[in-house]
């Protein structure tokens, strides 16, 4: 973190002293663990703090410690008033679903994110698209204060680098982020114990719906492109985060496609890319986003229609490059 930077966000959070933290919608391992960072952080230096995601927390990450502190937006109250917001690991307001409102009105904003198409909505902004994940900026704040780091904090940074550098596969594994963590055994993260919250305790019923949308596998573009798609289950036991890495280990493939059912005619779309296919940009022509090599979004229509549509951006990608 350049020195001004870290000047400006000490300074923002010293002269506060009631704190609402978010993230955004349909949040991932990086995103809860960046908020829990900045929970132990403010409460240590005993600022009021209250964290908020307009979303459900996936079960998995039931073992990080200050999880059952993160609140629906229900829980807000009309009346209820906070100095500063710090928002965390979202591109732009519009990931924070509702929770946007919060940002109105005189309130300090610190914006803390790896994204590269950050929009720059705070009033302090941390961004570093070069760093593995926000949990790593994140932890950088934490370290502005002699903060002691216990093995809890400890696991809450290794759980979103693992998450984020989809457990040290992704390009974003850089030789920071493999330090970070190796400090954080050090701190008494338990890798295999993490590994074992985050990966090996997959309900049956995910496993089913695994094998139903690995069974709908198609490719396009030579091969280049490998598709799979699943019905809308309704069923809370099943957790489809991470169905579309999957398809990375298939030898050819340079773009991954999973489209998942989220509503009559609506579909969340994920991608990933191998190569220098630019998924990113496919992802904000439909209205989402993410990383060059990681992105999603959500587009209404028949599925036909959409692979279709989706289809057709991405080949003018593969053409250009
Ligand atoms: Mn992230």
């Amino acid at each position: 973190m350049d020195t001004r930077t870290a000047a400006a966000i000490k300074r923002c959070i010293e002269e506060h002293s009631t704190f609402l933290i978010t993230s955004h919608i349909n949040p991932d391992g990086d995103a809860i663990s960046s908020a829990l960072i900045l929970l132990h952080l403010l409460l240590h230096l005993g600022k009021s703090c209250r964290v908020v995601i307009d979303d459900l927390i996936p079960k998995k990450f039931d073992y990080l410690d200050g999880v059952e502190e993160i609140k629906a937006f229900e829980s807000l109250r009309e009346d209820e008033d906070f100095d500063c917001v710090i928002s965390v690991d979202a591109s732009s307001p519009d990931r924070l679903g509702r929770v946007r409102s919060c940002l109105q009105g005189e309130r300090a904003v610190i914006n803390i994110d790896h994204h590269a198409s950050n929009s720059l909505y705070g009033g302090c902004n941390y961004i570093d698209a070069g760093a593995s994940s926000t949990a790593e900026l994140a932890y950088a704040v934490l370290s502005l204060w002699p903060v002691p780091v216990t093995p809890e904090i400890a696991t809450i940074v290794y759980s979103g680098v693992i998450c984020d550098t989809g457990r040290f596969l992704f390009p974003n594994t850089t030789a920071e982020a493999l330090d970070l963590c190796s400090r954080m055994v050090e701190k008494g993260a338990a890798p295999s114990e993490i590994a074992g919250y985050l990966y090996h305790r997959n309900s049956r019923n995910t496993i089913h719906a695994l094998a139903a949308a690995l069974s709908t596998l198609e490719f396009f573009f030579d091969g280049s492109v490998a598709c799979i798609h699943l019905h809308n289950m309704m069923d809370d036991d099943i957790d489809t985060e991470g169905f579309v890495d999957h398809l990375l280990s298939i030898e050819g493939t340079e773009v991954q496609i999973f489209m998942i059912e989220r509503d009559a005619n609506e579909y969340r779309i994920s991608m990933r890319s191998k190569s220098n296919i630019d998924v990113n940009e496919v992802a904000r022509h439909f209205g989402g986003g993410g990383h060059m090599r990681a992105a999603g979004c959500v587009v209404k229509g028949s599925r036909d229609t959409i692979k279709e549509r989706l289809l057709q951006v991405l080949g003018e990608q593969i053409c250009t490059v």
